[in-house]
């Protein structure tokens, strides 16, 4: 009996500035419902779903950047989406942007939380690799903050047991470094969840534009493909004010296939059958870790920054 596991990549288009998190929520509600009707076990949203993408902006005013934050989670905006999920018997990924209070400090942080079929929390990120810069770049025709809205993550590359397999997270830029899927993957992940918002046009490198959904794609292929597990990709897509983002939301198997895509930039859901015995295919034979790694010779990927 295979371990077969129904997920659906629940892209969204575009979040307005002034657009009420419960209009966010309820377009992921209605997601969730057709999902479900498409016999889905889980559902993955983008990164900073609640929102627009607001380290776009150089935002001077604290409590305009505060309010793009949650301060609990879940709190009177998500609750209806974990209520629905417990309706339906139906978990979901979700990033948010988290903002707390730890030892007489704030703390910021581009976060995901993993949510059962029961509605419960079973499962927290904090991206990890936070791209772009820290400072107000004027002559950027859009701002890339998150250095400084976020502070890097603390908690690592955490798998859960969940959904009958072993499951973990990542946040957009995080989909890129190899290090992010090598971790959950020496940790047995079988499927890797997360989502993005990537501009199409990266200001300091314009002429790797026509690039972008290519290393989109070339990343997470990799990423399933080295470390046998399934991923799922599910963009912030289309126009979001001025800003051009990015979709082709995947579901991409243990052999780095694509399976399943989006076709638009805008709200879409696409549903494929994971099989999460597949991931052997890979891990017993190419990329059988006790068998084929010499560790002995890979310290410098993990030595501290120069
Ligand atoms: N977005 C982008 C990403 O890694 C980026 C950052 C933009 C990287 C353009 C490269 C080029 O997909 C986030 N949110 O990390």
């Amino acid at each position: 009996m295979s371990r077969k596991l129904t997920v659906a990549a629940a892209q969204m288009g575009p979040i307005a500035r002034n657009e009420p998190r419960q209009s966010a929520v309820a377009r992921m509600s209605e997601m969730m419902r057709e999902a479900r009707s498409k016999g889905a076990q889980l559902v993955v949203f983008p990164e900073l779903a609640l929102t627009t993408f607001f380290p776009r902006w150089h935002l001077e005013d604290k409590a305009e950047l505060d309010a793009f934050y949650e301060t609990g989670m879940p709190n009177a905006a998500t609750r209806p989406l974990f209520e629905l999920a417990a309706e339906l018997g139906v978990g979901f990924y979700l990033g948010y942007a988290e903002l707390l209070r730890e030892a007489g400090r704030t703390r910021r942080f581009n976060t995901s939380i993993l949510v059962d079929r029961s509605g419960a929390i079973v499962g927290k990120y904090r991206k990890v690799h936070l791209p772009g810069h820290a400072t107000h770049e004027p002559w950027r025709p859009f701002q890339h903050l998150e250095k400084a809205y976020f502070e890097p993550g603390d908690l690592g590359f955490p798998v859960f047991e969940a959904f009958g397999g072993t499951l973990g997270m990542c946040i957009c830029n995080d989909r890129r470094w190899p290090e992010t899927y090598r971790v959950m993957g020496l940790k047995g992940v079988e499927l890797v969840v997360l989502g993005y918002n990537t501009p199409s046009h990266n200001p300091p490198v314009p002429e790797h534009d026509h690039l972008m959904w290519f290393h989109n794609h070339l990343s997470m292929q990799a990423g399933a493909y080295q470390n046998g597990t399934w991923v799922v990709g599910v963009a912030k897509a289309g126009r979001e004010e001025g800003c051009d983002l990015i979709g082709q939301s995947a579901i991409i198997a243990p052999t780095g296939e694509i399976i399943a895509m989006a076709q638009g930039v805008g709200d879409e859901v696409v549903v494929a059958d994971c099989n999460l015995d597949r991931c052997d295919e890979i891990r017993r034979q190419i990329f059988d870790f006790a068998l084929h790694r010499q560790p002995q010779h890979y310290q410098l990927i993990a030595a501290a920054k120069t």
